[in-house]
Formats: C-alpha cells, structure tokens, sequence
C-alpha cells in the first residue's frame, strides 16, 4: 500500500470518440465493454439453449428459418444429430468462456476493484486495453465457425482427445471448425492472462492510505482471487489449444495414439496420447469453474451485507474460504476423470480433495446463512438474486457430493444428473451472481436507478424457472438419460419425453422472461430516475465517488480509509452506517483489527 501521489497520472482523458469510447484505456470503460460482450454472448447462448430443447422435446419438429445457418445441418429446419452436437458445442463453449467468466471477473472487476481499492486505474491500461480487444478478436472467430466449411465442431466444450485432432474424418466440424474453436479459445486465454496481469497489482500495489488487504470489500477479495487463479489456469489451457492447432496444421500428434482405425483406415497420426488432454484441460477446467463462482460468492456478500446492515460473522473466514477453494480447486481435478480408464487408487487420491472442497464451501454458505439470521434484510432485486445465488449454488452442490464418489459417478457420468449439477452450481448460480451485480452497481456505473418492480419479477419468473428446468434434469439423469445425445425417442428412453417437453416449456418461458431484464436494463439507461451517489447507504470507496465516477475516479483527489469495509448498524452522523472514507470514529462491537 502507498500513498497514490504518484501512480496512475499516466494517461490523461482522451477526447476523441474512439480513444473515448472504442479503444479506450479507462478500466471503466473497459469493464462496461466487457458487460456488453457477455450480454450478447448470453442471448447467443440462451438461443442456442432454445434451439437444443426444441429439438429434444420434438425430435422431428422443422425449426424456421435454421436452414438459413445450415442447409446441411438442417436441412427443411430438422437439425441433424451431428448439428445439435455442434449447436450444444457452441452453447456451452459461450456460456462458460464468454458469459460467466467475462461478466462477473472481467465487466465488473475491471470497472470496480480500481474503484474499491482507491485508484485512478489498472497499472497497465495498454494491457487492459488489449485483453478486451484480443477476447472480442476471440468471441467473433468462434461465431465465424458458424459460417466455415461445414460448421462450428461438434466435440463439446471439453473438447476431448482424440476427436479434436483426427480432423475433418472426425465429422462435420471437426476439420476448421475445431482449428477456430481451438484459436478463438487460445486467444481468449491471452485476454484473461493480460486482464489477470492487472487485477492482481492494482490490489497489491495501488490501494490508497489506510486500505491493508484486510480492509479491501469482499469483492475486491474475491476478484483477486480469481486472478491468482486465472494467471495459472488460462496458461495451461492456452499451450493445450496450441498443440491441438499443432496437431491440425503442423503434421504433429501430440492428442491422437498409434494405429487409431477409423472407418476401416488407420489415421496417419503416431505416439500422441489422448489423456494428455483430458489433463491439461482439466487442470484449468476444474479451476475454470471456480473462477466463474467465485467472484460471485464475493459480489452476493458485498450485496448481502449491504443490505443486511450488519457485518457478515466472519469477514475473514470467509476470505480464507475463498481461498481455500482456489488452492484446493486444482487437487481435485481428477473427478472429471474417473472413468478414464485411470489407476482406482488416483482415483481415491481425486475423491479424497474433492470431499473435502465442499468443506470451505459449506463454511461459505453457513457464514452467509448464520449471518442473515435474525437481519432485517433489505429485500430488492439484488439481495433477491443474492439469496437466489446461494439457493442454486446449495442445490446444486448437494449433487456434487454424489458425484464426487467414484462408485456413484460410474453410473451417473455422462448422464443428465451431472448437467443438471453443472448447470445449477456453475450456470445458474453465476447468472444470478452476474444479476445480483447488475442490479447492486448499475446506479454507479450508468448514473440510473433501474426499476425495482420489474427487477423482483426477473428475479421470481428466473428463480422458479431454472428450478423447473435444471431440477428435473436430475432426475432424468438417475433414470439413465444420457447426454449429449440428440434423440431418445425410438429407445428406452421414450417414456421420458413428457419430462423433455416440460422441461423445453419451461426454457422457453424462463428465456422469455429475460426480456424483462434486458427491457429493464436499456430503459433504465436511457430514461431511470438519475441515481444519488450513494443510493444503497453503503459504505465501500466506490460509493463514496461521484455517480457516474469521474475518469480518474476520485476528481484528482486521493481518498484515505479510515476503517474496515462493513461499518454497519453504527450510529454516526449519516446514520446506521460509516463509510470507509470518514474520519469519524463511532463505537461499534465488530471492528475487525
Ligand atoms: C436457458 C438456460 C439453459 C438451458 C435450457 C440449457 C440447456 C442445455 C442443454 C440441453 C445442454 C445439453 C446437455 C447435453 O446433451 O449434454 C446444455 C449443455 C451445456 N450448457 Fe446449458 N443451458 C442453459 C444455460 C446455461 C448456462 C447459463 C451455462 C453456463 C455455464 C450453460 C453451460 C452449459 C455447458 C457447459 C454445457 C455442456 C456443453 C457440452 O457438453 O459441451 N448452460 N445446456
Ligand atoms: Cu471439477
């Protein structure tokens, strides 16, 4: 920590258009670009969603209009088997890189953790400049795969060996569309790596007077974090797409073993091994999720706390918490490998961390749970999403106990129990975190109230909506329904499709309703009530600045914090509550040393 004096007076405001607006240095700005990416990515997902149920509830139903993006993949409209695989690819690829890791980490945290920690910007605003742009580079190469040869591939997010590097005889999408996959994936890891470079000096380096690590807001906590985690994860994954480029460009065969016999003919490929690359993805795959859920877990308790108007029990149980999940989230990345074909007593080695990762989670949730107890809470769209976060993030962490038990993951891999696992704790979870966030920091970042009736219902139609989508899913899951499969209707899984087409309703009316959300956010831009600088009563530096903040944040001044980041149920001048940035001493029970 230092006095700020001297840091950050390296870029002055911009005046044109385009260093203002497009290629612009200001981590505020940056941050809102981000927001808008993960928006588009997430209504490009959500159709695709759409797209997939519809064909799962009525396998030969003619979608309108889908022979436009592909005469051979739907032809008359009916998706072909291999289609939906290249549809469900595309899904789960943009949700998780685009959506859930861009939104909550790189949109929020690039616009308020300068913010919360008192500086002007990022150390490197070129860098942060750049991580934006390269992951927009990344975003439009994976969309054009829509439009190359015969499609986006078909592998699946996980892109497993040795179907992502055998090529074109692989299937529709496994010849250009892979290499695109594989590019637009390497790219996106350069961006999270230049945004990573960032995130962790401007909270080591740049907090201002009186901000020690301990009085930084759980978000901001949270954020670091997950760069830590990003920094290792993304620079595994990116070396993995290289080889996997290598492997479709350059003759190599680093994913693809001797004397592979496809269609009669042994492919040309020698001495590669397909475990490699279920290693190296999922030594960033498991951590991965853990970056979409994290900053989630430190903007719910930035928002509860708020709105509670008192402390959580343990700040820094918490912290450790956090911290606890990045470090253990690479030990247990071996679950997703368990019918591998790997040595049981691994096996046992993966299952052991992996039990014991729910500890800190649990201790997350009973921190949260203890300290809502008895609080009068604040109900309004953010704390609803908040509560809705830990309702899905508790759901759907009960099923990873059972996952994470070998002899009980045999059966249910690959099953519909683990998409509705994944989709709960990781999808649904971490919508409702990116939510929680919209609604608590919109005011600052747009200057506007968003509407609050409109917001509840969002948040009532989203939260019984996805119960009604991804519970069922379990279910279908322990009757043996499989996944990533196109059509259950001529098998034993026929008697299943009521369940299907419920759950297909259910997507579409749930999707619908986030026109209400998108409605609420574009009007409000333009046409909400303008927000006070302080609308929540809150008490972080963010709060303490302008609305909208000014481009060096803080209008040439250099805040002092005085105190820890929850000063709530106090009795100061302004009320139940003291900003970190006020001199005033009052007596409170709960300061944290
Ligand atoms: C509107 C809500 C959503 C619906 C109806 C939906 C539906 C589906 C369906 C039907 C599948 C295919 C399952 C299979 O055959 O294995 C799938 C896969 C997937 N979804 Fe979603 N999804 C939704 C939202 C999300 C969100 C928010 C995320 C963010 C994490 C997400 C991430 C994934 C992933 C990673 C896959 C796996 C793709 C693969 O196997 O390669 N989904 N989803
Ligand atoms: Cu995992």
């Amino acid at each position: 920590m230092h006095d700020t004096s001297v840091q950050a007076a390296h870029h002055a405001p911009p005046t044109s258009f385009i260093r203002k607006h497009i290629f612009s240095q200001d981590h505020k700005v940056i941050g809102k670009q981000y927001y808008a990416l993960a928006l588009f990515a997430a209504i490009v997902g959500m159709f695709l969603s759409w797209l997939m149920r519809i064909h799962l509830a009525w396998n030969n139903a003619a979608i309108p209009g889908l022979q436009l993006l592909s005469s051979s993949g739907a032809p008359g409209g009916v998706m072909t088997p291999e289609y939906y695989l290249q549809l469900m690819t595309m899904h789960g690829t943009i949700m998780v890189f685009f959506v859930l890791t861009t939104a909550p980490f790189a949109a929020f945290g690039n616009f308020f953790l300068p913010i919360q920690v008192g500086a002007e910007d990022m150390p490197f605003p070129r860098f942060n400049m750049m991580s934006f742009w390269v992951t927009f580079v990344a975003f439009l190469v994976l969309m054009a795969s829509f439009f190359v040869g015969d499609g986006p591939t078909l592998g699946g997010w996980t892109q497993y060996a040795p179907l992502n590097s055998i090529g074109a005889v692989g299937g529709p999408g496994q010849g250009t569309g892979v290499v695109l996959w594989a590019i637009s994936i390497a790219l996106f890891c350069v961006g999270q790596l230049l945004g990573s470079l960032n995130f962790i000096p401007t909270t080591l380096d740049l907090r201002v007077k009186g901000m020690s690590l301990m009085r930084l807001p759980l978000s901001a906590w949270a954020w670091f974090i997950t760069s830590c985690m990003g920094l290792t994860a993304f620079a595994v994954l990116m070396p993995a797409c290289i080889l996997v480029i290598l492997d479709h460009v350059a003759g190599t065969s680093f994913f693809v073993a001797s004397n592979l016999v496809l269609n009669d003919q042994v492919l040309p490929h020698s001495g590669g091994s397909t475990l490699l690359w279920q290693h190296l993805f999922w030594f960033f795959g498991h951590p991965e999720v853990y970056i979409a859920i994290v900053p989630g877990i430190g903007i719910v308790s930035h928002v509860l706390i708020t709105n509670m108007r008192r402390p959580m029990l343990s700040a820094r149980v918490l912290i450790y918490s956090m911290g606890a999940l990045a470090v253990l989230s690479y030990m247990v990345y071996g679950h997703h490998m368990f019918v591998s074909g790997m040595n049981p007593f691994s096996s046992l080695a993966f299952s052991f961390p992996t039990l014991v990762i729910t500890i800190p989670s649990t201790v997350v949730v009973l921190i949260w749970t203890f300290s809502l107890y008895g609080s009068k809470l604040r109900i309004n769209s953010a704390s609803l999403f908040a509560l809705g976060f830990i309702s899905m993030f508790v759901s759907g962490g009960v099923s990873g106990f059972f996952l994470a038990q070998p002899s009980i993951d045999i059966m249910l891999h690959a099953t519909y129990f683990v998409v509705g696992h994944f989709h709960l704790v990781m999808g649904v979870a971490a919508m409702f975190g990116i939510f929680a966030g919209t609604y608590f920091w919109f005011p600052k970042m747009a200057g506007r109230m968003m509407n609050e009736t409109l917001g509840k219902l969002h948040f009532w139609l989203s939260f019984v909506g996805a119960y009604c989508i991804f519970m069922p899913f379990h279910y279908l899951g322990m009757a043996g329904n499989i996944r990533r499969y196109s059509t259950f209707t001529d098998d034993f899984l026929q008697p299943l499709i009521p369940v299907h087409r419920f759950i297909t309703v259910a997507a579409l009316i749930t999707g619908a309703a986030q026109l209400v959300f998108l409605y609420n956010l574009i009007h409000s831009r333009y046409w909400g009530k303008p927000a006070p600088d302080n609308p929540w009563e809150a008490t972080s530096l963010e709060w303490s600045t302008a609305t909208p903040p000014p481009f060096d944040n803080f209008g040439g001044k250099h805040p002092v914090v005085y105190h820890d980041p929850y000063q709530y149920g106090v009795e100061s001048s302004v009320g139940d509550y003291l900003m970190q940035t006020s001199p005033e001493q009052v007596k409170t029970e709960h300061d944290e040393k």
